[in-house]
């Protein structure tokens, strides 16, 4: 969207001609008009509350979580209640992708790689990389490399990564019960290598928690994205 497209800006160009006054629109009532607009899968009026959120100066992981992942939330839950199907859900993926598209690059601001570098991938059968890919972000732009293997990322392909790359830290996500136990079997592909004592390892995803890492021999569970960068932030010496 260029620069003047977005409903503050026509609003603001309405006002400046005496047109109407205007009453902004509260941080709370962008955020809800972007939940809306993923729930409707319209790509449109995601990127203009996108911009507009930004316009706002709302943090921009507050536009992710208070915004298009409430949307997503909601979007879980009718697929629950058999309202919704798959095809609806690669709807809601694409959608919320379009809005992340706009808030990345916010998320990126300094993006050097000092801190520690990071092998992270959503893992094997699991094809959800939307939280995955905020984690990289938040990531990335406190100073961390990371090396994002992407979805559905075998163990192998974790071990070869950290082994390659000498990564400090390996971070996996899991949005499926179905799917948690391949992190299992990547801790036990990282110890048979040899390499687990010189490395943390930290989990997320929504059916994660810091009982499953303890039973698996990792280090942490994230709650969050912001939780996680926490933790990696502290492996790093780092506030
Ligand atoms: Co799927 N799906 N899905 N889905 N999907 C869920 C996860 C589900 C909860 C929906 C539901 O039933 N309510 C359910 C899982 C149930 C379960 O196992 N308990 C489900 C299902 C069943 C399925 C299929 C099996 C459906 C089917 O085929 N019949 C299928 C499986 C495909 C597969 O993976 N093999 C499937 C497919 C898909 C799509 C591919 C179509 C699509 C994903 C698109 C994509 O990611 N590119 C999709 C979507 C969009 C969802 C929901 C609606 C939204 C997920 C999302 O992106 N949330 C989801 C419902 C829900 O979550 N309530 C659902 C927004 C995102 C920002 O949050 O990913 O949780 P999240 O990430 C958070 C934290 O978890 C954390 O940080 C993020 C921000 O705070 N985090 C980390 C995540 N990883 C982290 C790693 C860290 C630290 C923090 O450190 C390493």
């Amino acid at each position: 969207m260029k620069k003047g497209d977005s409903l503050i800006d026509r609003l603001n160009f309405g006002s400046s001609l005496g047109l109407f006054e205007v009453f902004p629109l509260t941080n709370e009532a962008v955020l809800e008009r972007l939940k809306e607009a993923v729930v409707k899968f319209d790509v449109d009026a995601v990127k203009e509350a996108c911009n507009d959120a930004l316009q706002q100066k709302i943090p921009p992981y507050e536009i992710l979580t208070e915004g298009m992942a409430k949307g997503m939330e909601i979007i879980g839950e009718k697929y629950e209640s058999g309202e919704f199907f798959l095809s609806e859900l690669i709807m809601a993926g694409e959608t919320m992708k379009e809005g992340m598209k706009i808030i990345e690059p916010y998320l990126q601001a300094e993006g050097k790689s000092s801190k520690g570098q990071v092998v992270l991938g959503t893992v094997e059968g699991d094809l959800h990389d939307i939280g995955k890919n905020i984690v990289a972000s938040l990531l990335r732009g406190s100073g961390f490399g990371v090396a994002d293997l992407g979805a559905d990322v075998p163990p192998r392909r974790f071990l070869e990564e950290t082994e390659k790359s000498n990564a400090q830290i390996v971070g996996m996500s899991a949005l499926l019960t179905t799917t948690m136990v391949k992190m299992s079997d990547t801790m036990k592909a990282l110890v048979e290598a040899g390499i687990r004592d010189r490395l943390k390892v930290i989990l997320g995803g929504a059916p994660v928690n810091s009982a499953y890492a303890t039973k698996i021999g990792a280090d942490a569970a994230a709650n969050d994205a912001i939780d996680g960068l926490a933790i990696c932030k502290k492996w790093a010496g780092v506030s």
